[in-house]
């Protein structure tokens, strides 16, 4: 006994030294690989308090937006954006409804923060459905999607798309696909004499954010991949990349590998803003478009090698970066370089009316990072992160000479973009990187064959980079944008007084059911515990659309509002007033309820709806009890 006792205390021993090592070896090298003790330490945001930032990470094609806080990767919320969301009933009340225009699918690819000098100034956030060619707008005031911007005329698909302009005067859109434009029957053999790109400039207000079509060029039939603008010395002009150059219309995975050089169309959006005002522009499908073979001076190309995805401008807007997916190089540009050579009209032949410049006479620099660059964040250090696709890593590299690679780690697995907080901005703060990788394969528990996808926060803070969480995340984030906590004061409550949709009401006593013909309009009030009223009567066949007023001003009391046997759900927020229609299909009894957990008798917060004979004799208005009114207004008073 004695022996084994002491055999195991050293066995414990050994066990305990070999950790201490592990933990050292860890801490030394950062805790590349596994995350160290310290990591822990670094993403710990204790119980009640909050994250330093906010992290916007697209949904792909589940068509929202995911929020996350970091460091703690914590998933905050979802903002549904081109998807129905039945829980709070987006895309099921009326207002909602309207904007998706019967669409209940969107890809969304890349959130674009709205700015002002160059820096995010927490306004508004853009994201484009690529599928669709359409862009939205969340107002962060209250994370709602407040527009929906298209289908854009003659846009087949807009992947390049939002990225906006440093004061957020524009945010762009180029077409994936090329189609014929105006569309109209066609060959796919005449695929490089028929079809065409297109790349559209939308005007934002500054004032309220709303978008509005300012201008479209006609493109060449190459694929237009992704976008960045320009800032500081490159403001004014946006870089779009393309693939399929080779204009083939089959087999692109082959025929669009061919040729050594794509290329980066550069457009100087105040010269094609100016030349549709001058009326320079021909109507086609209702918007204005450019031809740069009649107009001049509105975009040039400069060749990128080997069928490039991303583009990103360096926070100084001195250098375009652009990464060819079957290269190991990030292509490094100058701006001013670009813009002497246009200066001179240093030209080197002509593509669809569009000038092209000569690759040596552009090129600043080629940096060395690894196989299968995609996309490059900044940091407030002067050095660069670029996505390795192939490789599954990032490399860090300097900005500036000698134009090397300082450091590099792996990620899980296959990253596609990566998110540096405020990493596009004119004055990224350094913090972070988060790899968005597209495969997780073992990182999580097996949920079958469907995998989340991988998302994972690095340190930047140090000299080498370091791993310090994964975190799973649904289908499936592209791009995303991460900005400090304190640039956004979102609203926890509609103020009442600032409601004047036209069916709030704002006292019991306004609670009434009004018919004209078969429409038949609810105001209804919803407060602890109750629906004003609770009873509704109406006729079989009638259109029933009941306007639900919040009358709670108390942080995160949201009342939902529920029928049964229908697909009617939502949730209406504090102050808020929201349109649901039902159809009374069949004479009986249909309850409703407060499908949003609210107080002690939130399950007695329900009601019925009365659908008599088609037919039967019903008042124009009705209002309910005068005696139930009272209690409620009493109810009310006593809050
Ligand atoms: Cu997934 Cu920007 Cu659509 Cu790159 S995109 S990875
Ligand atoms: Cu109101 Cu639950």
């Amino acid at each position: 006994m004695k022996t084994r006792n002491l055999g195991r205390a050293v066995a414990i021993a050994a066990l305990v030294g070999a950790v201490a090592a592990m933990v050292g070896c860890m801490a030394g090298t950062g805790g590349r690989g596994a995350a160290s003790g310290s990591a822990a330490q670094k993403v710990y945001v204790k119980p009640g308090e909050h994250d330093a930032y906010y992290g916007f990470l697209s949904g792909g094609h589940h068509g929202n937006i995911y929020v996350y806080g970091f460091p703690s990767c914590r998933h905050i919320t979802t903002i549904p954006v081109f998807t129905p969301e039945p829980a709070v009933g987006y895309g099921y009340d009326e207002e909602s409804k309207e904007m998706l225009g019967g669409r209940t699918w969107g890809d969304a690819h890349h959130p674009g923060m709205s700015e002002t000098n160059g820096d995010y100034d927490g306004r508004w956030l853009f994201i484009n459905d690529m599928v669709g060619a359409r862009i939205a707008r969340i107002d962060l005031k209250d994370f709602k999607t407040k527009q929906i911007f298209g289908p854009i005329p003659n846009l087949s698909a807009a992947h390049a798309c939002p990225f906006p302009t440093p004061n957020t005067e524009y945010v762009f859109a180029a077409s994936r696909f090329a189609v014929p434009v105006p569309n109209r029957p066609a060959k796919v053999e005449d695929f490089a004499t028929e079809f065409r790109g297109i790349v559209a400039g939308v005007k934002v207000d500054p004032k309220d954010g709303t978008m509005s079509l300012g201008f479209e060029i006609l493109m060449p039939p190459f694929d237009w991949d992704l976008s960045d603008a320009g800032k500081g010395p490159s403001e004014g002009w946006q870089f779009f990349t393309c693939y399929n150059s080779e204009m083939a219309h089959d087999s692109l995975e082959i025929k669009a590998s061919q040729n050594e050089m794509d290329y980066i169309a550069a457009v100087d959006w105040r010269a094609a803003q100016k030349a549709v005002d001058e009326g320079r522009a021909t109507t086609i499908g209702g918007a204005p478009v450019l031809d740069p073979e009649k107009v001049p001076g509105i975009v040039y190309l400069f060749p990128v090698p080997k069928s490039p995805h991303g583009v990103d401008v360096n926070p100084s807007g001195e250098y375009v970066c652009a990464s060819g997916k079957l290269q190991a190089e990030v292509s490094v540009y100058s701006f001013a370089k670009f813009k002497a050579a246009v200066d001179a009209k240093k030209f080197d032949g002509v593509v669809m009316g569009i000038p092209k410049l000569r690759f040596d006479d552009v090129i600043e620099a080629k940096v060395p990072v690894g196989l299968g660059p995609l996309h490059t964040q900044f940091d407030d250090k002067g050095f660069a992160y670029t996505s390795l696709f192939l490789d599954s890593q990032i490399a860090k590299w300097k900005v500036g000479p000698p134009w090397n690679v300082t450091d590099k780690i792996d990620v899980y697995y296959s990253i596609g973009h990566l998110m540096a907080s405020e990493g596009d901005t004119r004055h990224p703060t350094g913090d972070y990187v988060v790899a968005l990788d597209k495969l997780s394969k073992d990182r999580y528990l097996n949920v079958g064959p469907t995998h989340p996808e991988a998302a994972q926060l690095i340190d930047l803070r140090g000299p080498k980079m370091e791993l310090l969480q994964d975190f799973p995340t649904y289908l499936e984030p592209h791009y995303a944008q991460m900005i400090r906590a304190e640039k956004l004061k979102p609203i926890t409550v509609y103020p009442l007084e600032e409601n004047t949709k036209p069916g709030a009401i704002k006292r019991a006593e306004d609670a009434r059911i009004e018919r004209k013909g078969s429409r038949v309009d609810v105001y209804m009030l919803a407060v602890r515990t109750h629906f004003t009223p609770d009873v509704v009567r109406v006729n079989e066949g009638d259109d029933v659309y009941f306007h639900v007023t919040n009358l709670e001003q108390d942080d995160d009391i949201a009342h939902g509002f529920g029928i049964l046997w229908s697909n009617c759900n939502m949730q209406v927020e504090p102050g808020e007033t929201k349109t649901m229609h039902w159809k009374a299909e069949k004479a009986g009894i249909t309850p409703f309820y407060c499908s949003n957990f609210c107080s002690a008798l939130h399950q007695e917060m329900q009601g019925l709806i009365e659908v008599r004979p088609k037919g039967s004799p019903v008042a124009a208005v009705q209002r309910p009890d005068p005696k139930q009114v009272a209690e409620i207004e009493a109810a009310i008073a006593q809050r």
